[in-house]
């Protein structure tokens, strides 16, 4: 028998796994009860295991299998492990994957350059000058400095971008209705990377749904986002 799956994440200086893809997979995981080997590694560690075949983390091994790519690795786990199936089938899944391209593109791409100097700061410090070289460069060479400053301002746009997620929490405890999917997961895990950095605040202190949300998701699978390292993310 094939031994337990192992994860190589990304971690911060303080230890904390802070990847929003790395966060989705961990909830899958738990979601499956699968237990699993945990490889911390800092960014400029990726290119060093496997033989340098991945660039970017998840990664999943289990046995002689290895690959990278969240949407990749959640499936393989259904076809691996098929008990507690993350998705009911293709129509689910494609629906969850729209969830994903939503979130990328409505709120992913507005949070990120308002914290990228927070994930550089809680970077590991052998992380930190590849950390800014890169997201400078995809930044058209802005520093983070300048993408965070005046950041407060940038925030209404980010917390009107969620309101599709309001409209439907204040219907269901969950996006997937009585209990978590994985849309879920996704969410969740971009809210675990900004905790795990944020020195701003991203959300306002009166916003009850996702509030109540934030709060049940990180407490599923006995408390899997629960952590004093996590920084508020309601102001
Ligand atoms: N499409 C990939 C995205 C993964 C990704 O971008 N991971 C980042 C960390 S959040 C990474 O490993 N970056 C490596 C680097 O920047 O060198 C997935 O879904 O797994």
């Amino acid at each position: 028998m094939d031994p337990a799956p192992r994860l190589y994440e990304l971690v911060l200086e303080n230890g904390r796994s802070a990847s929003p893809f790395v966060w989705r997979v961990r909830y899958a995981l738990a979601h499956k009860g699968l237990a699993f080997e945990s490889v911390p590694l800092g960014l400029t560690d990726i290119p060093t295991v496997l033989g340098g075949r991945f660039r970017t983390v998840p990664i999943l091994e289990h046995g002689t299998t290895a690959m990278a790519e969240s949407w990749d690795i959640v499936q393989y786990l259904d076809r691996a492990f098929p008990q507690r199936p993350l998705f009911s089938g293709p129509a689910e899944l494609q629906m969850v994957r729209l969830v994903d391209t939503w979130l990328l593109l409505e709120v992913g791409r507005r949070l990120l350059p308002l914290y990228l100097l927070d994930v550089h700061d809680a970077a590991r410090p052998e992380d930190r000058e590849y950390f800014r070289r890169s997201r400078e460069a995809y930044f058209g060479g802005t520093s983070l400095e300048a993408l965070a400053a005046g950041r407060a301002a940038q925030l209404p746009a980010v917390r009107a971008a969620l309101e599709p997620l309001r409209l439907q929490l204040a219907q269901a405890p969950f996006l997937g209705g009585t209990a978590p999917n994985f849309a879920d997961y996704v969410v969740l895990g971009l809210f675990q990377w900004i905790g795990s950095v944020c020195t701003l605040p991203p959300l306002a202190g009166d916003d009850a749904v996702l509030r109540g949300w934030l709060e049940r998701g990180f407490a599923l699978y006995d408390g899997i986002g629960q952590d004093n390292r996590l920084r508020p993310l309601f102001e």
